[in-house]
C-alpha cells in the first residue's frame, strides 16, 4: 500500500492567507493530503477551508473548539495524520513564512531521515524581513535550548518539518506539556532522546506580510518556560 504524505496546517486567524496557499500545495504536491487544524477562527478561516475542501477531497479541516492552542493543534493533527496512516508527515505555518516550494526537499530528505527539520540557521538558510528583537528572542531560545535539552540541532524552534509515521507513532502525544509553541521543540526533544536519525535541510523563513502574529510575550515566556519543564520529563516517556 502507498502512503500519502500529509501536511499539517494549524491556522488561528489567516483567512487572508490560508486559501493561496492550499492552492499552492495542491498545484505543486497534488497527492499530498493537506490537514489544517483550525482553532474555531473569528475570522472565517474554517469556512474558506470548508469551500476549497469541497472542491479538492486532498483537503481535510479540523476544527477544534474549547481551549486553543497551537501545540494543542498541532498534536491534534499530528495523532489524525498518524491514524490515516499518512507518511511522511510535514507540518508548516499558514502565514506564508514557509515556502510550499521546498516541501519536495522534505519528503526526498524523509526518504532517507526520521525527521527533516527546515533550518534557518544554516548557512544557506534565512529569515527575511522580520524585527531584531523577533530575531534575538529565536536566537536566545534555541541556545537555551541547545544547553538545557541538549540538542545539536541549529534551529530547534522551525515549525517547518517532516516526520516519518514511525517516529510520531513512538511518541506518546497525549503526554506533551505545550500547549503552545512549544510543541515544536518538545516533539523534536522526544525524537532526538528515542534516537531517531534528525537532519537540517536549509529554508527561507519570509515574515508574513498579512494577517497578524499570534505569538505573546506571555506565550513566550511560556516557551521559555517550558525547557525546564521538558527537561524535568526527561526519560520518563
Ligand atoms: N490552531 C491554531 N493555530 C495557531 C494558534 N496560534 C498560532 N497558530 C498558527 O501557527 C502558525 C504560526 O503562528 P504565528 O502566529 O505565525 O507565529 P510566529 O510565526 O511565531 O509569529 C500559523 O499558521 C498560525 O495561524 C492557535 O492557537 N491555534
Ligand atoms: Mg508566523
Amino acid at each position: 500500500m502507498t502512503s500519502f504524505p500529509a501536511i499539517v496546517i494549524p491556522t488561528y486567524n489567516e483567512a487572508q492567507n490560508i486559501e493561496p496557499l492550499l492552492r499552492q500545495i495542491l498545484r505543486l504536491i497534488p497527492e499530498a493530503r493537506l490537514i489544517v487544524v483550525d482553532d474555531a477562527s473569528p475570522d472565517g478561516t474554517g469556512e474558506c477551508v470548508k469551500k476549497i475542501a469541497a472542491d479538492f477531497s486532498q483537503v481535510e479541516l479540523i476544527s477544534r473548539t474549547g481551549a486553543r492552542g497551537r501545540g494543542l493543534a498541532g498534536v491534534q493533527g499530528f495523532e489524525y495524520a498518524v491514524q490515516k496512516g499518512y507518511d511522511p508527515i510535514l507540518e508548516m505555518d499558514a502565514d506564508g513564512s514557509h515556502a510550499p516550494e521546498k516541501i519536495p526537499d522534505f519528503l526526498e530528505a524523509a526518504r532517507s531521515h526520521d525527521v527533516v527539520i527546515g533550518s534557518r540557521y544554516l548557512k544557506k538558510g534565512a529569515i527575511k524581513n522580520r524585527g531584531m528583537l523577533r530575531n534575538a528572542l529565536s536566537g536566545m531560545a534555541n541556545g537555551a535550548i541547545r544547553v538545557f535539552l541538549k540538542m545539536p540541532y541549529k534551529d530547534c524552534t522551525s515549525g517547518f518539518r517532516c516526520f516519518r509515521k514511525k517516529a510520531l507513532e513512538s511518541i506518546d502525544l497525549s503526554s506533551m506539556v505545550s500547549t503552545g509553541p512549544s510543541i515544536v521543540f518538545e516533539v523534536l526533544e522526544v525524537c532526538h532522546r528515542k534516537g531517531f536519525d534528525i537532519v537540517e535541510i536549509p529554508i527561507d523563513f519570509l515574515n508574513r506580510e498579512r494577517g497578524d502574529s499570534k505569538l505573546t510575550i506571555g506565550k513566550l515566556a511560556d516557551a521559555f518556560g517550558m525547557i525546564f519543564k521538558i527537561r524535568a520529563k526527561g526519560k520518563n516517556r
